[in-house]
């Protein structure tokens, strides 16, 4: 009698079941939030996010985010850290930045109008040489972001590299304790370069000429997500699109991100970012209405009081003719 054989596909099941053993694609992603899609000219935009590797949260690195205003000019670079950092060590880092003058002297004090210095160092802790983009940023007591400049260098291995940068203040920066955040990256968030260190900041002091200083910058409040920044829109904000960056690396993983919001302006009814006739036929329809009426129109209650009345087409007449610079 003929032994049985073992079937086929009882070997070919075998097979097939040991390569099967558990691999998994891993995922470094990074989520991005702007707190609201449109502001207005004088709102102050949170972003938040989270830093996830398969779905758990990373909570012990950095995150650098750019914003680009409409006219695609970043007005801030900044790194995050989504967690306490305090005890890893990094390849290239950012020692301190102090304000200063010209020739690196301590400064605390810079008038509006004219420019401040920055002297910031730093150290390559690697064993090669290393292309770096520094970026210096400051934030006025309203903490708008007011200036911003970036240097790129090469710096060597286990040296330590100090600049002196110089940003101009703005005259429309607010008066008071101002702050400058050091940084430095692999690029620019934007181009999906990484931060290499954690920030570094430091206070100086914006004045008239008469030296009198304002009041200090408010406080933040706490934000979803495991990283957050948040900044007050300048005095000097055009109204359009407003892109945000966010850059990442952990283990050999890296991760971008990118989202839009939006600066509108008051009086700016169907979205163009001008004031203007259309908008004016928009109020027209909607006038004296409050949200029951069928001719209801959000857009058109300027003040958000929940009726669009005499207070709207003030604020209107104030924004007449806006267009956005070019
Ligand atoms: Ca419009
Ligand atoms: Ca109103």
């Amino acid at each position: 009698m003929r032994k049985n054989p073992i079937p086929l596909f009882f070997l070919f099941t075998l097979i097939s079941i040991s390569p099967m053993a558990i691999v998994r694609a891993e995922s470094f992603v990074i989520t991005l939030t702007a707190s609201k899609q449109y502001y207005c000219l004088d709102e102050t935009v949170y972003i938040y996010g989270n830093l996830t590797l398969d779905d758990v949260q990373i909570n012990d690195t950095l995150v650098g985010l750019e914003v680009e205003n409409p006219k695609n000019q970043s007005i801030l670079v900044r790194t995050v850290a989504t967690g306490d950092v305090s005890n890893k060590s990094w390849f290239i880092e950012v020692l301190n930045v102090i304000a200063c003058d010209q020739y690196g002297n301590p400064k605390d004090s810079f008038t509006r109008g004219g420019l401040s210095y920055f002297k910031a160092s730093v150290k390559n802790n690697d064993i090669e040489n290393r292309p770096v983009e520094i970026t210096i940023n400051t934030y006025d007591s309203s903490n708008s972001p007011i200036g911003l400049s970036a240097f790129q260098s090469v710096i060597y291995a286990n040296e330590t590299t100090t600049i002196i940068i110089s940003v101009a203040v703005p005259t429309t920066a607010t008066l008071g304790m101002a702050k400058v955040y050091a940084n430095v990256y692999s690029s620019r968030p934007k181009y999906g370069g990484k931060p290499f260190g954690p920030e570094k900041s430091n206070e100086f002091n914006i004045t008239d000429s008469t030296g009198s200083l304002g009041e200090p910058a408010e406080n933040v409040p706490p934000l979803n997500g495991n990283f957050n920044s948040s900044f007050h829109l300048p005095p000097t904000t055009n109204a359009g699109t407003f892109q945000i960056f966010a850059s990442s690396m952990y283990d050999g993983w890296t991760a971008v991100n990118s989202t839009v919001f939006y600066v509108k302006v008051p009086g700016d009814v169907n979205g163009d970012f001008r004031v203007n006739l259309a908008d004016l036929s928009l109020l027209g329809m909607a006038w004296w209405s409050t949200p029951s009426s069928p001719n209801w129109n959000p857009n058109c209650d300027f003040n958000q009081d929940n009726r669009v009345n005499l207070a709207d087409l003030s604020v209107f007449g104030q924004y007449w003719g806006y267009t956005p610079s070019a």
